[in-house]
This record gives structure tokens, sequence and C-alpha cells, in this order.
């Protein structure tokens, strides 16, 4: 079992959409050789974990299904099951976490929280792996309908202690819990940044954190509506912030770039 180390520094987790119509990679990887080729090179590049998914989940994404999900996701998991770092898979529906589990993967990234599918818990516990919990308001088709929050950083942290007790109900560990407060989803710009100026509330939480910001909207609306790819100087901005402040885990698009940056970060700040 190929273990995370969190606490050393951060890891990077390489996003690996094995999808026709993600909004970054744009169908350039829909097929399998050639999320095979990009899964090798950010192994190459020195990524820690690589994030598979097989279904958009970008505002308004029309849901795909199990069959069309499994058929994009677990042919390129098998392609690269004996990478010598870890495979987490990026679903919410339980089979699709299964047989990706039984396939090479060791750990499920949910954005759902586990509670799209009332099965997913009792997989995750079945299997004991690590699971990220992330915090979504609403459904990847309505999220960006003008969220509302009175305290978007209490109303996570609350979501987070009521998953966490209900992921322990079925059995999942405690030290396998990893929590996301969700960047994008079902959050205005004002809300994200709210999120990151409070990371250390969610930290003291006492579970590894991970964030996801690669490009996403928010870097867009701050910097006057840029497309997202011109969106990486902006992200790594974002990166560097999370570096500094011991985030355990950042999901990124662009891995050399962000081992670069890492890199850096450590040769002042120490490892
Ligand atoms: C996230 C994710 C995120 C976690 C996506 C995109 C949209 N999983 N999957 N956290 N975002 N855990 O990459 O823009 O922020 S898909």
């Amino acid at each position: 079992m190929k273990k995370l180390e969190f606490g050393k520094r951060t890891l990077i987790m390489g996003i690996l959409n094995v999808t026709p119509d993600s909004f970054y990679d744009g169908g350039k990887y829909s097929i399998w050789d050639r999320a095979v080729q990009r899964a090798e090179k950010m192994l190459e590049d020195g990524a820690d974990i690589i994030d598979i998914g097989g279904e958009s989940t970008r505002p308004g994404a029309e849901p795909v299904s199990l069959e069309e999900e499994l058929d994009r996701v677990i042919p390129v998991i098998e392609a690269i099951r004996d990478f010598p770092i870890p495979i987490s898979i990026d679903t919410y529906k339980a089979k699709v976490a299964a047989e990706a589990l039984k396939h090479g993967a060791s750990i499920v990234n949910d954005i759902s929280g586990l509670r799209f599918d009332p099965e997913m818990a009792k997989v995750v516990a079945k299997y004991n792996v690590p699971v990220i919990i992330m915090h979504i308001k609403g459904t990847p088709r309505d999220m960006q309908k003008n969220p509302h929050y009175e305290n978007v950083v209490e109303e996570i942290k609350n979501y987070f202690i009521k998953q966490v007790d209900y992921a322990i109900s079925f059995g999942i560990k405690r030290e396998n819990i990893i929590l996301d407060p969700g960047i994008g989803f079902g959050k205005k710009l004002e809300h994200n940044i709210e999120i990151l100026r409070n990371i250390n509330e969610f930290k003291k939480l006492g579970f590894p954190l991970l964030i996801g910001h690669s490009r996403k909207s928010m870097i867009g609306m701050i910097l006057d509506g840029i497309p997202p790819e011109e969106r990486l100087y902006g992200t790594l901005a974002i990166s560097s912030y999370c570096i500094m402040n011991k985030v355990h885990i950042i999901r990124v698009h662009d891995v050399k770039e962000h081992v670069h940056l890492r890199k850096i970060l450590e040769a002042i700040v120490g490892a």
C-alpha cells in the first residue's frame, strides 16, 4: 500500500481528467493513451498523487452514466497502477470508487463528501482507504446559482464535523479522513476568498486539508476575466499561499510548475 506522508511538505496532486468536455484540458486527453501519457509526464515531473476523474463537475456540467464513467477511468487506472505514487479516484459514485479501488486506485476523492451516493461510505470503509470529504453546496448542475451563506467558514466547519461523524459511523477510520472546503463548489468569489483567508480554521479540526483552486473561475474573476488557459500564474499565487500555510495537499493541473514552486519555498523557509 502506498502511504501518504502528511506534515513534512505540501503534497502535489496532479489532475488527470479522462473526459471529453473538461473545461481546461478540453478533450485533448480524452482518449486513454493520451491520459496515460499525461500521467507518465506528471509522475516524471514529481507528482505525489494522481487524481483520475471521468465525469466533469464544472459548474453546469451534465452527469455521465455509470458505464461511461467506468469505461473512461478503469483502463487508465489499469495502465498506471504500478506507478510508485498513489492514484485517487475523483467520483461521487460508490460503484466507480469500488471498481477503481479493485483496479489499483488507493484514495477516494468524493466532491459530495459521502452524500450523493448512500453506498459510498460503505465502500470507503470496506477498502480501508483515505477519503477526501469535500464541501459542495448544491450539485454541480445548480451550485453556482446564487449561493448564499450567513458565515461560510462556520457553515463548512459544521458540515465537516457532521460528515466526519457520518464517516466514522460507517467504520471509516479517523486517520483516513482528508477535508476539502471545495473552492468554487457553490461559492461566490467572496466565499472562496473568505475560505482561503481562514484556512487555519479548517486545519484546527485536526485532519489533513486539501485545496483545489487550480485555474478555477475565482482566479479569472480577480484577473479581469482571463480564461482558464491563462490562469497558471494566478494559480501559483494561491498555491504559494497554501504551501506557506502548510496545506497538506494541493490539487493542480500543472505539476512541474508546482514542484518548482515548492522547491523554491522550501529552500527559503526550510522543508
Ligand atoms: C476539486 C475536485 C476540488 C477535490 C474538482 C476542477 C473541478 N476534488 N474535483 N477538490 N475540483 N477534492 O478541477 O476545476 O477542488 S473538478
